[in-house]
């Protein structure tokens, strides 16, 4: 399935909705980072974030240490910012 970058407008507009997410242009795509109690909280986060990414077929790029996962959504097949991201930082959000 194709999938198009969004333009500035329509980036802009879905990003009032994504309260924890902040574009960064020079990575074209959208960071958000969270904290947890311990390892196995934030593991077990990266777990159930990794089966929809999987289903979806659209995965994030993101690193922890310990408590903290720090997360980007960008979309390799478009270059940048896609519905795809939108999509999986609302289902991230969901398990945050
Ligand atoms: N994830 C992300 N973040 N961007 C993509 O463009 C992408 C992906 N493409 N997951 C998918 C996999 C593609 O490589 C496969 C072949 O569908």
């Amino acid at each position: 399935m194709s999938v198009s970058k969004l333009d500035d407008q329509t980036r802009a507009l879905a990003l009032k909705e994504l309260a924890h997410w902040e574009y960064d242009s020079a990575a074209q795509g959208i960071r958000r980072t969270l904290t947890f109690t311990d390892f196995a909280e934030a593991f077990g986060f990266m777990a159930r974030v990794a089966i929809i990414a999987e289903k979806a077929d659209h995965h994030p790029e993101w690193f922890n240490v310990y408590n903290r996962v720090e997360i980007l959504l960008t979309t390799h097949d478009a270059g940048g910012l896609s519905q795809r991201d939108l999509d999986l930082a609302k289902a991230i959000d969901f398990f945050a």
